[in-house]
């Protein structure tokens, strides 16, 4: 205190508002809703998390990387994998909310129907992390934040790209586009990204655009159809690695040479992707790090602790081309 009054005034000021806020602040935090469930308080967090499936590369990456830091973390995961289905991961978020665990995670299959789930493990006080993947619930209240990639970027760099390879192009340039699963919010931003970024050339068509469900099996069998219906196709936007590598053998099979003859652009960079790019059947990736377990688990302790956090986290990402790969693939995770 004896301090306190050699302050100027100004400075006391600053100080006796910082101290009501912080009281503030602790009674905000006794009211708020982040207590956990009501679980037996030993200290220990623990997270029910609910992951779509394991259907690419990414999405393996992103298990690895959830299991590993929450083992780091001291965090005891509770971990099921949905398969690709929303009934699924409704039906683990039940039991998690359930089981009273303290934090519940999702990276959801789809954008739309997770109100009333979510507005449940509200009402049972356990605080919700979106990763990965976002809803499209207009109660933002629902849950605490949403850490992950920014898609329409994903998209939008992708056809920048295009647009600037193909700026001299003469007559049209004839695009396939291999969407992610549907209704899934990668599915439809990098969509919407690539979309608009190749507006800016009218020469630019997109002649087919179906899913592949973000797995090679689907890229592979989409993409002979595309080679069936399509006599001229000079580009490929796939909305991840797996199905461009899918479409690879569909390509090939079909006498043509991936990344000569069809432009290949895809978005993740996972290591198999950036194989392809370094080899030079593919041209193009947009970067998507599934790395976001550590960062996962530093939110998980902070909601616990019914600290605030940002209500979007927002992952750093880059884009490669072909002489990046090679740079970059020594020293790749994943
Ligand atoms: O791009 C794809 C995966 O949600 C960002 O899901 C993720 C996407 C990723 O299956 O490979």
């Amino acid at each position: 205190m004896g301090k306190m009054r050699t302050q100027s005034a100004p400075w006391r000021a600053a100080a006796v508002l910082a101290s009501v806020l912080l009281v503030g602040g602790v009674a905000a935090c006794g009211n708020s809703d982040t207590g956990g469930g009501g679980s037996k308080d030993d200290g220990k967090i623990t997270m029910g998390f609910s992951q779509v499936g394991a259907e690419s590369g990414w999405r393996t990456a992103n298990t690895i990387s959830i299991k590993e830091a929450a083992t780091a973390a001291g965090i005891e995961l509770k971990f099921d994998d949905a398969q690709q289905k929303q009934e699924n991961q409704i039906k683990a978020i039940r039991n998690y909310i359930q089981q009273k665990v303290d934090v519940i995670a999702f990276s959801p299959v789809v954008e739309s129907g997770w109100d009333t789930v979510l507005k449940e493990a509200k009402d049972a006080k356990i605080p919700v992390i979106l990763t990965d993947r976002s809803v499209d619930s207009a109660d933002k209240s629902l849950y605490k934040t949403f850490l992950g990639s920014d898609f329409v970027k994903e998209g939008r760099l992708a056809g920048e790209w295009l647009v600037e390879q193909k700026k001299t192009a003469s007559g049209p340039v004839n695009i396939v586009e291999l969407q992610g699963s549907t209704g899934a919010a990668p599915a439809n931003d990098r969509k919407k990204g690539f979309g608009e970024a190749i507006a800016a050339n009218p020469n630019l068509k997109v002649i087919a655009s179906q899913t592949g469900d973000f797995t090679r099996a689907g890229g592979k069998q989409v993409m002979e159809q595309f080679l069936k219906a399509n006599k001229q196709i000079d580009v490929l936007f796939a909305h991840n690695d797996d199905m461009g590598l899918g479409a690879l053998e569909a390509i090939t099979a079909a006498g043509k040479v991936p990344g000569k003859d069809i432009t290949i652009i895809t978005i993740d960079a996972v290591k198999d992707g950036m194989q392809a790019l370094a080899d030079g059947k593919f041209n193009f990736i947009a970067e998507c790090s599934p790395l976001l377990g550590p960062q996962l688990m530093d939110l998980a302790k902070k909601v616990k602790a019914g600290e605030e956090v940002p209500a979007r986290i927002e992952t750093q990402e880059t884009t490669f081309t072909t002489e990046q790969a090679k740079e970059a693939l020594p020293n790749r995770k994943y």
